[in-house]
């Protein structure tokens, strides 16, 4: 899956959307050939960025959007990451040195064989494949984000539950000696997020390795973290170590918390505001000004039939 060093991936000046595209194609292309090289875009960013390593996708996913892509700066230099900092710029500097090999992932509950592997092994039992995808936090800011993973569907089938799984859960790192953040009690630690299984298996559903063509930067949950883009960012856990099937709904960190904020669903929904602040528009990261917020993140006709039947105001 690593092919070679880059230490500094030109991204963050690359905002243009026909430059994106363009090297996306031309991705496209040598992917086919087994060869991946970075072209052009020769001037550096102003931060130092962490070093970074390519990764060779197996295929160009069909998922992308007209949008323009944030900024790699803005979407890694303003992130969640409450076990580092709840300060969003902060968790770029306090990761730093955060230590992401070897990372043992565990395989857990209602499943044929519970089994241990680190995430190296893991992952490199899937091809890769980049998705352009909207994200939206419930603190009501959007960005457009290239991720690269695998379809969660194919890791659910790999972990093989059994017929009693009715969730699964995701659980994030828990260490006291890397994560100054786990000092506060913002979180009833560990996080932990969960999704139905109709939810996990879902193609839309990604468990994402990297992002603008490369390993994702530190502050982004590497090696391994959830992305649902049809619901509220936070149900996106990052840096997991434990993948766990169940027959009850997980009781996950938000939720937790604060019951009445958060809801195990989370899907995006402009009608069912936060009790503390709208959902129906949102300021994209790089724009002037807000934009409406779609249902579901704008992903309706795709998800939608998964809660049919059910009140959203209540399950949101
Ligand atoms: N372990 C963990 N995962 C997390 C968070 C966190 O604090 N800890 N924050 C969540 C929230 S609120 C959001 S909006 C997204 C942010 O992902 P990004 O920083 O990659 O944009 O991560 C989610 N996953
Ligand atoms: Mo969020």
């Amino acid at each position: 899956m690593l092919i070679k060093k880059a230490p500094d991936i030109k991204w963050s000046e690359i905002t243009d959307k026909k430059l994106y595209m363009n090297r996306r194609q031309f991705i496209a292309g040598t992917t086919a050939l087994g060869a991946f090289s970075f072209l052009g875009h020769s001037k550096a960013g102003p931060p130092k960025l962490q070093e970074r390593t390519q990764l060779k996708l197996s295929k160009m996913g069909e998922y992308t959007l007209p949008d323009e892509v944030t900024a790699y700066q803005a979407a890694t230099g303003y992130t969640n990451f409450y076990e580092f900092s709840t300060g969003k710029r902060e968790t770029v500097e306090l990761a730093k040195n955060f230590k992401t090999k070897p990372w043992p992932v565990s395989i857990e509950g209602e499943v044929e064989e519970e089994l241990k592997l680190d995430a190296e092994e893991l992952i490199s039992k899937f091809p890769l494949e980049e998705r352009i995808y909207r994200w939206r936090c419930v603190e009501a800011w959007s960005m457009i984000i290239p991720w690269i993973g695998f379809p969660l569907k194919d890791l659910v089938k790999f972990c093989r539950p059994t017929s009693k799984a009715k969730f699964v859960e995701f659980t994030t790192l828990m260490d006291r000696k890397q994560m100054p953040g786990l000092k506060k009690r913002v979180l009833p630690w560990p996080y932990i997020e969960g999704l139905r299984m109709d939810e996990a298996q879902h193609p839309l559903s990604l468990m994402v390795v990297g992002m603008y063509g490369g390993t994702m930067p530190n502050q982004n949950g590497p090696p391994m973290r959830m992305v649902v883009p049809w619901k509220y960012g936070f149900k996106g856990a990052k840096s997991i170590v434990r993948i766990r099937f169940t027959e009850k709904m997980p009781k996950t960190a938000w939720n937790r918390q604060r019951p009445e904020e958060y809801g195990f669903y989370a899907n995006v929904n402009p009608n069912v505001n936060h009790p503390r602040w709208t959902q129906a528009s949102e300021r994209r990261i790089g724009e002037e000004g807000r934009r409406p917020t779609v249902m579901f993140n704008g992903y309706g006709d795709q998800v939608e039939s998964l809660y049919a039947g059910m009140d959203l105001r209540k399950y949101y």
